[in-house]
């Protein structure tokens, strides 16, 4: 990092938060970086001030973004690390002649892993059932059957890249595919017009869908109580789109079988009640948590910077 005027040639860049330590040293020998999260609010302000003019660009978390920026006039490009964009203010954006970048594709695999983690976890309690044996329980008597996965409904609501790497994962375990999303698709899978037609029909029901206001509290206690006892919800989308009341009401009372949560509406912070559960595994958003994952995540960002700069297009535009 360098104060506004000891670096001449650099490009001024904003860092917005501390999204992934590697891609950000990595942009500290670029560019003539500002860690904005490092600052108070009153030198935020300074900072924005200073880099009128100056400052074309910023990169930050795809998911979490200050709404300060879009006080820089002369902004002109978020380098989002994430694909999920509902930190950004689109409206702005288009207001302000901003484009946005953020990191498809890149990420699928990983985060179809833990999605399949997930489901494998909640049918055949994995997380009870290791601590069973850890502590044990076992020599008490045999562990609690869980269920099969072959012949079983996998319904994905948001069958989208991410979705689509997971129906792939779940092919192996005879899984039949089912899908909610807003238009049908050319793929060999039942497509459902609605969440709760969606819920009927599955044993598991994963939510891949994107953040923002169109997905807030779509799986709400209408669709969980179409899923039904013997049936486990999965989210790897976004906290945003879950009732967690109705959610948390539908494992305490049996009205759904267990869960398995990535994603929460206001992370870090896992609403009360949840971590008493047992019927319920509780992960702190690491679906693209690897790190080879996140170190091509920040490669694009890396890369989007330099087409910026350079006058280029940019690899992977968010065109909303
Ligand atoms: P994507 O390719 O854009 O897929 C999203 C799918 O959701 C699309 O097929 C879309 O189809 C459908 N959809 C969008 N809005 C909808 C709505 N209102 N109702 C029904 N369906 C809707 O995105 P992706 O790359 O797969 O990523 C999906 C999301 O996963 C991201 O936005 C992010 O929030 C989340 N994510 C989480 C993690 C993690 O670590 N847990 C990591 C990466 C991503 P239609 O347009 O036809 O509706
Ligand atoms: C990351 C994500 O947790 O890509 C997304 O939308 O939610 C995840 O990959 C996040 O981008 C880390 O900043």
């Amino acid at each position: 990092m360098s104060n506004l005027t000891s670096i001449i040639g650099k490009p001024e860049l904003l860092v917005v938060n501390d999204f992934h330590p590697e891609t950000i040293k990595f942009l500290d020998r670029q560019y003539s970086t500002h860690h904005f999260w490092k600052s108070g609010a009153a030198e935020k302000q300074q900072l924005i001030n200073d880099l009128q003019g100056k400052c074309t660009a910023v990169a930050t978390a795809s998911w979490d973004c200050d709404p300060l920026i879009y006080e820089l006039e002369s902004l002109r490009l978020i380098s989002a690390f994430g694909v999920g964009v509902d930190g950004i203010d689109f409206e702005r954006t288009a207001a302000q002649g901003i484009q946005v970048s953020n990191t498809p594709d890149v990420l699928d695999d990983a985060v179809a892993d833990l999605a399949v983690a997930l489901i494998l976890n909640c049918t055949r309690n994995l997380i009870n059932a290791e601590s069973f044996a850890r502590t044990g329980e076992w020599n008490k008597g045999p562990f609690q059957f869980g269920h099969s996965l072959a012949g079983k409904t996998l319904g994905i609501a948001g069958l989208g890249r991410i979705g689509q790497a997971i129906a792939a994962r779940a092919a192996p375990f005879k899984l039949n595919i089912a899908y909610h999303n807003r238009n049908k698709k050319d793929v060999p899978y039942t497509f459902c017009s609605s969440l709760t037609e969606l819920a009927e029909i599955s044993d598991i029901l994963l939510c891949m869908l994107p953040g923002g206001e169109e997905t807030r509290n779509v799986i709400n206690a209408e669709v969980l109580a179409a899923l039904g006892k013997q049936s486990y919800f999965v989210n790897v989308g976004r906290g945003s789109s879950v009732d967690e009341e109705a959610l948390l009401h539908a494992l305490k009372t049996g009205a759904i079988a267990g869960a398995g949560l990535d994603v929460y509406k206001n992370e870090p912070h896992i609403p009360d009640g949840y971590a008493d559960l047992k019927n319920v595994v509780l992960l702190p958003h690491i679906g693209s948590a690897t790190v080879e994952t996140r170190r091509a995540m920040g490669q694009l960002v890396i890369d989007n910077l330099a087409a910026h700069f350079a006058g280029n297009s940019l690899l992977t535009e968010v065109r909303s």
